[in-house]
């Protein structure tokens, strides 16, 4: 049984140790694929170390570890040009009803705001859920507003939360920054 934990746990930590080759994404996919590669087989190295020379358990570990290398991979050149794609729509509507979004007029969009705002009726079904897009990209989108840090007594643990708001500055520099992001993808 100890065993068995043992390996879910071994699992899991090689999982994240993959995820680490989303530290260079903006380098674009090669950069990704081989720093993936590299921490798959370093991972192996150990997987093979600790269980004495068990070849079977390090290729499984390096599959593992790589996991998170082929999601990247899979997933953001199809993410970027789809949010490529809707930011032109996305920054006209949020610049031409910024009042009408920023309900206190404080020059943010915050979240609340953006929930009001995708219910709206004022706006078209279309509208609405460019709203929705902006609520669901805020942190891509927007900048950090608030961090709420809660003590949770079941976990014994500081809980985080972020919150994020739309400002007319992020509105007209989104574009830059998503071709900036995605400029190798
Ligand atoms: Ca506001």
């Amino acid at each position: 049984m100890a065993t068995l934990f043992l390996l879910i746990g071994l699992c899991f930590l090689s999982y994240f140790f993959g995820s680490m080759a989303a530290l260079v994404f903006t380098s674009g996919p090669a950069a990704v694929f081989i720093l993936g590669a590299i921490l798959s087989l370093v991972a192996a190295y150990v997987a093979h170390q600790i269980s004495d020379g068990k070849l079977t358990f390090a290729i499984l570990i390096a599959a593992i570890a790589f996991i998170p290398t082929i999601r990247i991979l899979r997933n953001s050149s199809n993410d970027g040009k789809e949010l490529k794609a809707i930011a032109t729509e996305v920054v006209q509507f949020g610049l031409e009803h910024f009042t009408a979004l920023d309900t206190d007029s404080s020059g943010t969009i915050s979240e609340n705001e953006m929930t009001h705002g995708a219910s709206n009726r004022q706006f078209t079904s279309v509208q609405r859920r460019l709203v929705e897009h902006m609520y669901a990209h805020r942190s891509r989108i927007g900048h950090v507003t608030d961090v709420d840090y809660d003590w949770n007594p079941a976990t014994e643990t500081i809980d985080s939360t972020t919150y994020y708001g739309i400002s007319k500055l992020d509105l007209q520099s989104y574009q830059h920054r998503l071709a900036e992001r995605y400029k190798r993808w």
